[in-house]
Formats: C-alpha cells, sequence, structure tokens
C-alpha cells in the first residue's frame, strides 16, 4: 500500500458515517489516506503527536471533523504547517451550528479552512483535498475535469 497523501481524522467513532464521504472521495481518484479518530478533548497527546508527525510521514493535507465544541481542527493546525480542512459534525443537540462555529471562527494566523455541516461538507473536504494535491498531479487534474463532466452530464441528462 502507497504512503498516505491526506489523513482523515475525526474526534469521535460516532462520526465515522459522515467522514467516509470524504475517504469515498479519496478512494474515487485513487488517493491514499490514513483515517483515524483522533480526540482534542479525549486524545490530546495523540491528537498532537499526529500532527506533528503528518508532514514529516509525507502526507500532505489534514482534513478534521468533529462535533459540539469542536475542536480537532483547530488543534491540527496549531501543531503543523500542513493545510487543514474542517468538517462540523451535526452530532450534537445543536445540530452542528456548535461544530461550525468553533470549527470556522478561528482566531487569525492559525486557519482551518471550513466547509459546510455534515456530509456534503465531508464529500468538499475531500474535493478539496484532491484540489490541492492536483497542483502537482496532472493525472488527478484530469480526473477533477471529468468529476465535474459527469455531474453536468447528470443534470443534462435530467428529464421533467
Ligand atoms: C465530538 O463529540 C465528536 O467529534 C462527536 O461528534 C461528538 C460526540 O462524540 P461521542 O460522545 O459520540 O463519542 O468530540
Amino acid at each position: 500500500m502507497s504512503a498516505p497523501k491526506v489523513g482523515i481524522l475525526m474526534g469521535s467513532v460516532s462520526d465515522l458515517g459522515v467522514m467516509q464521504e470524504a475517504s469515498k472521495i479519496l478512494e474515487d481518484f485513487g488517493v491514499p489516506y490514513d483515517m483515524r479518530v483522533l480526540s482534542a478533548h479525549r486524545s490530546p497527546s495523540l491528537t498532537q503527536d499526529f500532527a506533528q508527525e503528518a508532514e514529516g510521514r509525507g502526507i500532505q493535507v489534514l482534513i478534521a471533523g468533529a462535533g459540539a465544541a469542536a475542536h480537532l481542527a483547530g488543534v491540527l493546525a496549531a501543531h503543523t504547517i500542513l493545510p487543514v480542512i474542517g468538517i462540523p459534525i451535526d452530532s450534537s443537540p445543536l445540530k452542528g451550528l456548535d461544530a461550525l462555529l468553533a470549527t470556522v471562527q478561528m482566531p487569525g494566523g492559525v486557519p482551518v479552512s471550513t466547509m459546510a455541516i455534515g456530509k456534503a461538507g465531508a464529500r468538499n473536504a475531500g474535493l478539496v483535498a484532491v484540489q490541492i494535491l492536483s497542483r502537482s498531479d496532472t493525472g488527478l487534474q484530469d480526473k477533477l475535469r471529468a468529476y465535474k463532466a459527469a455531474q453536468q452530464k447528470k443534470i443534462e441528462s435530467i428529464q421533467l
């Protein structure tokens, strides 16, 4: 198996159903990834270690999903220069609005590129990771063009 180029992290195994939308995209584009449960609150030192070691392992992008008081993406961003894409997960009574604000409202200097709440956000996180990697990979550029063309074809084929 090839070395992972993307890290997919989630705060709890209960986030897996959402985060698999990101991993499916990476599989479709043939991008190797390392997917793990890492909690900013429940396993802070493991989270820090992962963030600090990721770049040296050849990982180029981190995708992090968490719900409620969602600090995972921000904590990862604090410990790495890799781009971090955050996904707010709708796992709390506030249906992800809490996670959205916690993920998107990073203080200046520590960016987290925040996607939409839930599955659409996870899917788009996978696509943004592919877009970042595609800047130095023409094969991925071709696959992204084909992905866009397929979406357009689907719309064109709708007959009401
Ligand atoms: C967050 O709390 C996780 O990312 C998850 O979305 C939420 C609930 O976690 P569990 O109590 O289901 O483990 O940290």
